[in-house]
């Protein structure tokens, strides 16, 4: 009898168990992943990086409870093809996005497809500019296009068109928020993109910080008046502070003010800006009018007395005010999520990456704007924390770039990586087993051109020490970038004899990557010849008549040899 007791009670015992251990089973114990990206964040504009600008106390708090990468790049300084290395894992001229021009071809596979395959639920809120809806999420609210600053309309996936009323970085926060608070499985992992449109030009900052920034004095970069002498593709970029910028979409200068000091309007400028100030309310309009009015006031008392070099700096300090107060709200935003998911106990096994599509120069070589593979747009900000995973207050100067994403976050969520991504996990990097990492140049492609701010065409192989660099068609010259002596790169070592094996090895690194990545100049004559009928067409913004017309006669020309 007493036997029969302990062998019914051993069995009671086993299969409570085995119940628990199913239970425990069912737990979501795979990591989420937050993907925090902003448009145009330049590194500088991170105090984990640098505080001599701003301070970025939340974003910094990513770094402070994991890594900060100093080496991370993109593949294509441009938007949305960035984004599409980023979904992909693969190379602009693997996936096809290579400029913003046509749309993004959306039989490529995506990683979001195969997290939410996997079981993840997805998300993504903000901007995307891809010119189609994103594919692989169960919730999107997107902004069409670059999207507005003030009172934005979203595509969203359930509700159609909508236009939300307010400043869009706290719009998308409060979507981000929403979408954790009220639709969010418990049961499954999560993969949310919260995707910002600040700071991207034309720098529009909410409300509560035009004041606070406007009267704000930032330190000059030490480039900042640069003639780009030896350097024929930086001479020729339209992307100059004073010069390229608009006196009103960008500076802010009303058009009856430009009009009253006869400044000359730049293309669409005073379009941009009315356009811009046709979405405020009349609230938000008397709020800007507070703070930038008496800006105008100053200026037209200032203007008739300076010189080419005030202007430059004045003009440098309207774009800090106006590019820094967007990433003010920027912050306070990431530190609303951040508190939310700590709150909720969803820190420990998040991984939250906080990036940029690509980096932006604040008045360096004298610019704003991206394109180049100069460091300051070729570069991009990263901060990554997992605290389950990676050491806290890391830093990491390896080579890593937004091709590395989609493969990171495969590996992360133990899904198969497909064989023909082309970047690497970086689960090793950031989990400090440097045994299983090795990378030591990474590869680099623009393409947009002929465009806006007239950047040629380029491809360059990037180690820690050097940059090599390839401009073709239209310009066709090398450049050589001592990264270490030449930190401001403005000068090109190329064909100097003191550099002879270093460029030899270089050339050699290039063909390799090139290879590798299946990159060839059969595939650059193909995207030439995709563009330049859209170009010709003025289906491509921004670019003007005199640098377009010779460009197209000089293809079509070529057409007629081949
Ligand atoms: C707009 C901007 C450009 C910017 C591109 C691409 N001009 O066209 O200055 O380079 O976007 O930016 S604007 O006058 O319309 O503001 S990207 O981040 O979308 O690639
Ligand atoms: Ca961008």
């Amino acid at each position: 009898m007493k036997n029969n007791w302990l062998g019914f009670l051993s069995i009671i015992i086993i299969v409570f168990i085995l119940g628990c251990n199913e239970k425990q089973e069912q737990e979501p114990t795979r990591p989420n992943i937050v993907f925090i990206m902003s448009d145009d964040h330049a590194y500088q504009a991170i105090s984990a990086y640098d505080n001599s600008l701003i301070e970025t106390p939340n974003i910094d708090r990513i770094a402070k409870m994991g890594m900060l990468f100093t080496n991370a790049s993109v593949t294509n300084s441009i938007c949305a093809p960035s984004r599409a290395t980023i979904l992909t894992g693969k190379h602009s001229h693997k996936n096809g996005k290579v400029d913003n021009v046509s749309p993004f071809d959306t039989t490529n596979v995506t990683f979001p497809q195969l997290l939410q395959k996997a079981g993840y639920q997805t998300a993504m809120f903000g901007k995307l500019h891809f010119g189609n809806n994103p594919k692989g999420f169960d919730q999107f609210k997107i902004l069409p296009g670059q999207g507005s600053y003030y009172n934005p309309e979203f595509i969203t996936k359930k509700e159609g068109e909508i236009k939300v009323a307010g400043y869009v970085t706290d719009i998308v926060t409060d979507m981000t928020l929403d979408w954790l608070k009220e639709e969010r499985e418990k049961e499954k992992p999560f993969m949310l993109m919260y995707l910002h449109k600040a700071p991207h030009r034309a720098w529009l900052m909410a409300e509560r910080h035009m004041k606070e920034y406007t009267n704000k004095i930032f330190p000059e970069p030490a480039t900042l008046i640069d003639e780009h002498e030896g350097m024929p593709a930086a001479k020729v970029a339209q992307m100059n502070i004073n010069g390229n910028m608009g006196w009103a979409g960008d500076n802010k200068v009303y058009p009856a003010v430009m009009d009253e000091l006869g400044l000359e309007e730049i293309g669409l400028d005073k379009i941009r800006y009315e356009n811009q100030i046709a979405r405020f309310d009349s609230i938000q309009k008397a709020n800007f009018d507070a703070a930038y009015k008496p800006i105008m006031d100053e200026f037209k008392i200032r203007y008739p007395n300076m010189s080419e070099k005030d202007l430059a700096k004045w003009r440098y300090q309207r774009y800090m005010q106006d590019y820094l107060g967007t990433i003010a709200s920027v912050d306070e935003n990431v530190g609303r999520v951040l508190d939310y998911l700590e709150a909720n106990d969803l820190m420990d096994n998040t991984i939250i990456v906080y990036t940029s599509d690509q980096g932006f120069y604040l008045g360096e070589h004298g610019w704003f704007d991206k394109r180049f593979v100069y460091d300051q747009s070729f570069k991009t900000p990263l901060l990554v924390s997992w605290p389950n995973r990676i050491k806290a207050g890391t830093t990491s100067n390896e080579l890593v770039q937004n091709l590395d994403f989609a493969q990171t976050f495969l590996d992360v969520a133990d899904v198969k990586q497909p064989a023909d991504m082309q970047g690497k996990s970086l689960v090793p990097v950031l989990t400090g087993d440097l045994d299983n990492w090795e990378r030591d140049a990474v590869y680099y492609h623009y393409y947009e051109h002929p465009s806006e701010h007239n950047v040629n065409r380029h491809y360059a192989v990037i180690t820690k020490d050097y940059k090599l660099i390839h401009y073709y068609f239209d310009l066709d010259y090398w450049e050589l970038i001592d990264r270490k002596k030449d930190s401001l790169e403005q000068h090109n070592y190329y064909d100097d004899s003191a550099y002879t094996a270093i460029q030899k090895d270089l050339h050699l690194k290039m063909d390799d990557l090139r290879e590798q990545y299946g990159d060839s100049e059969a595939l650059s004559q193909q995207y030439i010849d995709e563009f330049m009928p859209l170009a010709k067409d003025g289906k491509v913004y921004g670019v003007e008549k005199t640098i377009l017309e010779p460009i197209v006669d000089k293809w079509e020309e070529s057409k007629k040899t081949d």
